[in-house]
């Protein structure tokens, strides 16, 4: 573990801690722990350094638009190997949302999210994706416990 001093303006520390109270942050390391984080990450993911990934993609659509439903299952079936779990909801007479955990290849779990994504009918659809290779120590966010 590593002790860092950092200087901020006024202004900029007001924001910081204003920023750590919306949050619910305990104190300031964890927020400047996340940030970091973050940053390593999405750098990792978007130079192409981070090969691996899990990734939670969300959406929601309309089961009574035609075949949709199976569409989205189909594809699902098609990558097994990246779909590892998905949960369903019924949020409506006709809407549902889905969430679907990935893992495998950064730029195969990429293109699946995105193709579900862009599927007619396919609304509210989001991809975070979480590098789990790369990067220097921090270490997989996925490897933590809180
Ligand atoms: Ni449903």
């Amino acid at each position: 573990m590593q002790r860092l001093t950092i200087s901020l303006d006024d202004d900029l520390a007001a924001a910081f801690d204003e920023l750590m109270r919306q949050r619910g942050y305990a104190n300031r390391s964890e927020a400047v722990r996340d940030l970091l984080r973050r940053e390593l990450g999405e750098r990792d993911l978007s130079s192409g350094a981070a090969t691996e990934c899990v990734a939670v993609l969300s959406y929601v659509f309309d089961h009574h638009e035609r075949q949709l439903s199976s569409r989205l299952t189909d594809m699902q079936h098609d990558h097994h190997d990246l779909a590892i779990a998905t949960m369903h909801a019924h949020i409506s007479h006709q809407d549902c949302v889905e969430t679907v955990i990935l893992r495998g290849a950064t730029q195969a779990v990429k293109a699946f999210a995105e193709g579900v994504i862009a599927e007619t009918g396919v609304r509210h659809g989001h991809v975070q994706l979480i590098p789990t290779s790369a990067g220097p120590a921090p270490g997989p966010v996925w490897r933590r416990r809180a």
